[in-house]
């Protein structure tokens, strides 16, 4: 009997793209319930972004991708060890671009890294834009 799998990601999802659907379609892959770990608009100052979408706006928009089962709110860096262990996680799953990053997880789960999708990034489409004009 296979093990009912719980996986967890986290990240801003600002200006949701291709490729941030194609880390949540292969980390839901890796289970069968994908949790996702949303910055909130505090966190993502924290992290030096200015979302474009407000933490409602992004989260109303993740909650209605078939692929993720449930968004909580990701307002710390120090929070990821509590998450996976009060949610029972079984992975832990992220863009290689944090390669290396959240190794302390190992000790509560797996940590899988995952090739990014090349080509597209909120970054690109707001410089993208910013051409048109
Ligand atoms: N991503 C990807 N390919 C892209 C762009 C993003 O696979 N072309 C992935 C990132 O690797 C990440 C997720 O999509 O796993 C969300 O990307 P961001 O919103 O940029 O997340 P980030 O700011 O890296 O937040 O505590 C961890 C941080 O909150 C991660």
């Amino acid at each position: 009997m296979k093990k009912f799998t719980r996986v967890i990601t986290y990240g801003t999802y600002d200006l949701l793209h291709w490729g941030h659907i194609r880390l949540l379609k292969r980390a839901k892959q890796l289970g069968d319930y994908l949790v996702v770990a949303l910055s909130t608009d505090e966190f993502n100052a924290l992290k030096g972004k200015k979302a474009y979408h407000s933490y409602e706006e992004r989260k109303m928009m993740l909650e209605s991708i078939r692929y993720v089962d449930l968004v909580i709110p990701e307002d710390s860096w120090d929070q990821k060890t509590n998450d996976v262990q009060l949610l029972k996680i079984d992975k832990f799953v992220i863009g290689d671009d944090w390669e290396g990053q959240f190794d302390f997880l190992k000790d509560y789960c797996e940590v899988v890294y995952m090739p990014r999708t090349e080509g597209i990034s909120t970054t690109k489409i707001k410089k993208d834009l910013e051409n048109i004009k």
